[in-house]
């Protein structure tokens, strides 16, 4: 197995720990680890190169399973390896981790201007989880000059709804937070609830933080519309050919320590990470592209992915071409 540079194993242990969380976050730490793989080697041949990108990619690639925008990331800079020296790659590895990190960051300020177009000033929105992409819709629709309150979720076992109530703030939304469960009961009063995503499947279903799927069924119930902020980066190419998303499982101690389990005795404790919501529960996906209903976002993956490539952002030549032999694994 070839080396894998320590920066890579400090971003892969840092996504494993959930120090670095969310699909797109996750995503841009990824792109950033094989800009640093590539930048730092010191390999002699090419051959060697591409083995050490290849095992840098494998090993970010093992570290957490639900979000595709992880090998999406990796796929993307993988393809555009190219060149007969050392250097030649080398190059051409930095430019694609620099492409994806900028095409990262424009594709949620778009997306962001697209969720803002659905806020009116005055508007509550309730919310799941930390995402960034929601955080950029938010955000837009403030810049426009709107107010807005918002109803966060705290989203047990890891309470990632507390990240989201500060960055709230910190745009000056004012903030109720809320224990998962209550959420019924605040749906009445909100305008939308407005959720991100790991991966959306070629059927619009969306893998999201558990918890999203049973807040969708109740906001229909009440019909309060709900959205997804997603990029096309979590578009799940593979279930183009109907693989299914493999949802993680967490360890137990995020649930109950082992003081509660001495106490309450042996059970079984389960933590899935994340569940998947049909798209008869949802709305719209609202990406950096515009919004679509999502039983429709099947077009959109096929318009983005094409054929004979498995990536959102491929230029129409890309797209034909079937990729380099640095390796497409991930
Ligand atoms: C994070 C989560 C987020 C999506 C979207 O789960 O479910 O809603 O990843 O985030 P975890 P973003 O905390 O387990 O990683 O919009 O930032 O990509």
């Amino acid at each position: 197995m070839a080396d894998v540079h320590p920066t890579v194993e400090a971003v892969a242990a840092d996504i494993a720990a959930m120090e670095t969380r969310g699909a797109a976050p996750i995503a841009d730490a990824a792109a950033d680890a094989l800009r640093a793989q590539a930048r730092e080697s010191d390999a002699e041949t090419p051959a060697a190169f591409r083995a050490e990108l290849r095992a840098a990619a494998r090993h970010l690639l093992d570290t957490r399973p639900t979000a595709v925008s992880l090998p999406n990331a990796l796929r993307y800079v993988l393809r555009r390896v190219e060149g007969e020296t050392v250097e030649a790659l080398r190059q051409s590895t930095l430019a694609a981790a620099d492409a994806f990190c900028s095409q990262l960051d424009r594709a949620q300020d778009d997306l962001g201007q697209v969720g803002a177009n659905r806020l009116r000033d005055g508007d509550c929105i309730m919310t799941h989880c930390h995402s960034t992409d929601v955080l950029a819709c938010v955000e837009a629709a403030r810049e426009q000059g709107k107010e807005l309150t918002a109803v966060v979720k705290e989203t047990r076992p890891r309470n990632q709804g507390h990240i989201t109530a500060e960055r709230l703030r910190d745009l000056d939304v004012p903030v109720t937070l809320i224990v998962d469960s209550a959420a019924r009961r605040y749906l009445n009063d909100v305008d939308h609830v407005m959720v991100g995503a790991d991966a959306i499947a070629a059927d619009g279903s969306v893998v999201n933080k558990i918890g999203t799927s049973g807040l969708a069924v109740n906001a229909r119930d009440r019909g309060t519309p709900i959205v997804v902020a997603a990029q096309t980066i979590k578009l799940h190419p593979d279930t183009l050919t109907g693989h299914t998303v493999e949802i993680e499982l967490r360890d137990e101690s995020e649930v109950i320590s082992q003081e509660q389990r001495g106490a309450i005795g042996e059970i079984a404790v389960d933590n899935p990470a994340f569940d998947v919501t049909p798209p008869r529960y949802l709305d719209a996906i609202v990406t950096e592209h515009g919004q679509f209903p999502p039983e429709s976002i099947v077009t959109l993956m096929r318009e983005l992915f094409g054929e004979g490539t498995t990536e959102p952002w491929a230029e129409p030549a890309d797209r034909r071409s079937t990729g380099s032999d640095a390796g497409t694994d991930p």
